[in-house]
């Protein structure tokens, strides 16, 4: 990874919405290469084992229930400065606060259903994108 790769969800609330272009055509114009990309669907057991980080906060039930609850894409982006540049373009968790113009502010919801996901660090960012996708998979 070595800082230049990030990896992302389009979350069940903008699939369901019809959002997959509209934030893919951000995602790209942004500048982030796909560099592996999947519709799937994550089972309640899978989005329990992928958020486990969060297990002890008092959403992890509802945020497991909601992940699970229809079909996401999952993607890795390849970008100089990815992560935070990532970050950037989504805004803040709550899309009450996101900056204009961001993926959040323009698709979420709430807190909780906030249209996409965005990892916080390499490290992160390596492990889950391994979660959904082999060498194999990936250019
Ligand atoms: P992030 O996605 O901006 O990194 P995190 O704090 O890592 O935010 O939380 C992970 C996900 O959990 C959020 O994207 C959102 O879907 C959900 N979430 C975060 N805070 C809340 C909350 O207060 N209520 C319900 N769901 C939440
Ligand atoms: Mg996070």
């Amino acid at each position: 990874m070595a800082g230049n790769r990030t990896f992302t969800m389009i979350k069940p609330d903008a699939v369901a919405a019809g959002n997959i272009g509209n934030i893919l055509a951000m995602i790209n114009k942004a500048g982030f290469k796909i560099i592996a990309m999947k519709l799937t669907k994550l089972s309640s057991e899978n989005a329990g084992k992928f958020y486990a980080v969060h297990s002890s906060r008092p959403f992890y039930g509802e945020l497991c229930d909601y992940m699970s609850s229809g079909p996401i894409v999952a993607a890795i982006l390849e970008k100089e400065n990815a992560i935070e540049d990532f970050r950037n373009l989504i805004g803040a968790t709550d899309p009450v606060n996101a900056a204009e113009g961001t993926i959040r502010k323009l698709y979420a919801n709430s807190i909780a259903e906030n249209a996409v996901h965005g990892s916080d660090s390499d490290e992160n960012a390596q492990m889950e994108g391994s979660f959904f996708f082999s060498q194999f998979e990936r250019f």
